[in-house]
Formats: structure tokens, C-alpha cells, sequence
């Protein structure tokens, strides 16, 4: 039988290669993919951009990994809600984050939502690296699909959105006045996985807060109609992961944007994790930010932590670093883009 490449990027598209892990990213289009687990070659000059030496040093250093996993019983019932409501929509708006576009495309949902109108909206650009969401835009409407950069944050590429939506679904708005419905509503759901600016999304077309939105994963319980113009009803869902990741680095990306419950890891870890990274990227807010020495990047992960625990006076009984504050300090600061503004992925 003839085997059809109908992936999330859409039909026959090809799957990208991206930045640290060629592995994981195509695993998270295809998994059976040939290109499956062979490491993407590396440009030159690429400054914020994982490199092949950061593939190495991750996995020189793979002790501190963890096996990061967030499926709870909500998203499983989420997934059938998903389903059960796609018969009402005209379209499916999915949010993806600009820093991990491919990480936080849930696999599971160009399944779950076959069949709609589809427009993909990359979040959260003002904390990713402005080159790398063009050369992801260009990417993926190679792939024809239909991708906007937006910051919901400022409001910037939101009014994209209804002009391009409206374009997709020329035909089927034609139809309904065909029927005699003079000024049609368009129904559009909107998915995505936990955090990612989902209810912010809705509340920036609807131009005011309808829709609660916080910086945690697993805020919207339950989905929810918004009617958020005149003939316009959007549905806000909660955020979905899927079961399992089949490469541990899409759940650390997950994790350090803040897709993961962080009652569910060890953020000690992950901290670690994520100066392996950080020690190879060198951005100057970064380095400024944490006062670190050139002698100092070349430390193990955990004692850069210890570093930065005592340059920021984060110190316990006894005067030792306290590794854990820090640990969150820096998770926090990276996922306000207060250390550069960086894309983990690239096409
Ligand atoms: N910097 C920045 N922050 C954003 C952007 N969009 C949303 N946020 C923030 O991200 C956090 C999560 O936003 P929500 O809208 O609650 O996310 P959600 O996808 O609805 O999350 P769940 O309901 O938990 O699945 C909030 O603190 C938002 O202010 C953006 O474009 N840029
Ligand atoms: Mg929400």
C-alpha cells in the first residue's frame, strides 16, 4: 500500500530538520521517519542557535537528565472534548511557540483536527529570536502552511489573524450566503499545549479579558465559548500535551518555556539542563546578567548553578549556595527572554 506523508506541517510537507537535536524535532512530525535520529549538520555563525557542540556537551553530561513526562487525566479528556466539539467550528487555530516550534506543535492534534481549516500562529515572538521566526514563517508556508508570527503580549501580528482566517475560509463563507446567511459566524478553535497564549490570544482579538489567562500551564479548565467580535466565536480549550515524548528533549524545551507543571520535575535539573545550553549560546544578557567568567562557562552545569546562586547572593545556612533558588531564579528569567531572546529550534 502507498504510504502518504500527511503530517502536522501538512500534506507531503517535508519534515524540518532542526536546530540541537535533528532527532527529536523530526520525531515530533514523524516518528518512523528515516531521518530519524541523524543530527542535523551545523552553519557557521549562528550565534543564537543550538550547535552541534551543545549536542555533545548535553550528552557528555546526560547524568542530569530526567525523564520528563506531563500527561495528566484532564488532557486525556481535553483530547475527546477536542474531537467531540471540532463538528462545530469552521477553522482551527493552533498556537505554537516562536522558541520551540517544533516542540510545542502537539503531534496529536493535525490527527485531532483533520480535515479543518487550519492557521498556525507562532507565539510569543518577542522572546524569540526575531531571524529565527522569519526563517520559521518562510519554512512553513513552504510547507503551505499558514503561519503568523504574533506577540500577544503587545498585541503585535494579532490583527493578521481575521483577514487570513477569513481568506481560508473564502469558500465556505460563500456557501453559507449561498444559503442565504448574510453575514455568517465563523466559529474557530483554538489549541495548543499548556501555556502558550491561548486564552491570551482570544482575549487580544476580542480587544478585553474574557478569557483567563496566567503564566502557568493548565489555566483553562474545560472549553469555552467566546464571542469575540460581531459573527465571530472563538472556542478556548486547554492545553494539550500527549503521552509520550519520544525524545527527552522536546519535554526539557517543553519544560523550559513552561509548558511543564513544575511540581511534576526536578528543577535543580533542569536548571542544569538548561546552562548546557546557555554556556554554548553566551548571549551578553546572560553572561551580564549572572557576572560569569569565561573560566566560569567552562565549569560543569551545577557548578555554574552554584556560581550564580553566590554571584547573585542566593546563599543557605552555613554560606553554601542554595542551588535551588537558583535553579528557579533562572528559569524564570529565561522564560521572561531576560537572558536574549532565544529560539531552542530552527527549520
Ligand atoms: N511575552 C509574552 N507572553 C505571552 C504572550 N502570549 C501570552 N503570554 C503570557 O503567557 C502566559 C500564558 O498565557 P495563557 O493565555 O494563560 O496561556 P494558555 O495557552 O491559555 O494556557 P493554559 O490555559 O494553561 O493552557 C501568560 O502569562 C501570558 O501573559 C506573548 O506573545 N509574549
Ligand atoms: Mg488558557
Amino acid at each position: 500500500m502507498k504510504k502518504t506523508n500527511n503530517n502536522q506541517y501538512g500534506k507531503n510537507a517535508r519534515k524540518p530538520r532542526v536546530g540541537r537535536s535533528g532527532a527529536r524535532m523530526n520525531a515530533a512530525n514523524d516518528r518512523s521517519q528515516k531521518n530519524a535520529g541523524k543530527p542535523r549538520p551545523v552553519r557557521e555563525n549562528k550565534p543564537v542557535k543550538a550547535s552541534r557542540s551543545r549536542q555533545q556537551s548535553a550528552a557528555a553530561s546526560s547524568e542530569h537528565t530526567q525523564v520528563i513526562q506531563w500527561y495528566p487525566g484532564h488532557m486525556t479528556k481535553t483530547r475527546r472534548r477536542i474531537e467531540k466539539d471540532l463538528k462545530l467550528v469552521d477553522a482551527v487555530a493552533e498556537i505554537i511557540d516562536a522558541r520551540i516550534p517544533v516542540s510545542s506543535r502537539n503531534p496529536d492534534i493535525a490527527g485531532l483536527t483533520a480535515g479543518k481549516p487550519r492557521i498556525v500562529l507562532l507565539n510569543k515572538c518577542d522572546m524569540a529570536d526575531p531571524r529565527a521566526t522569519a526563517k520559521w514563517v518562510s519554512y512553513l508556508s513552504r510547507e503551505n502552511v499558514r503561519a503568523i508570527p504574533v506577540d500577544c503580549k503587545s498585541g503585535r501580528g494579532v490583527d493578521r489573524f481575521v483577514p487570513a482566517l477569513k481568506e481560508l475560509l473564502s469558500s465556505r463563507i460563500e456557501r453559507y450566503q449561498a444559503k442565504g446567511m448574510v453575514n455568517p459566524t465563523m466559529r474557530v478553535m483554538i489549541v495548543g499545549i499548556p501555556n502558550v497564549g491561548k486564552s491570551t490570544f482570544i482575549n487580544r482579538i476580542a480587544k478585553k479579558v474574557k478569557a483567563v489567562s496566567a503564566d502557568r500551564p493548565g489555566v483553562t479548565r474545560g472549553n469555552q465559548w467566546f464571542t469575540v467580535a460581531k459573527g465571530f466565536e472563538m472556542l478556548d480549550t486547554p492545553g494539550v500535551l500527549w503521552p509520550k515524548f519520544d525524545d527527552q528533549t522536546v519535554g526539557e524545551h517543553l519544560a523550559f518555556t513552561g509548558a511543564i507543571k513544575s511540581e511534576v520535575m526536578d528543577t535543580e535539573l533542569l536548571a542544569v539542563r538548561l546552562l548546557e545550553l546557555l554556556r554554548e549560546l553566551k548571549t551578553p544578557e546572560f553572561i551580564e546578567r549572572y557576572k560569569l567568567s569565561e573560566e566560569d562557562l567552562s565549569l560543569p552545569g551545577y557548578e555554574i548553578l552554584s556560581k550564580i546562586a553566590r554571584n547573585r547572593g542566593m546563599l543557605i545556612a552555613g554560606g553554601e549556595a542554595d542551588a535551588e533558588r537558583a535553579a528557579y531564579t533562572l528559569l524564570d528569567e529565561f522564560r521572561a527572554a531576560k537572558l536574549g531572546r532565544i529560539t531552542l529550534e530552527e527549520p
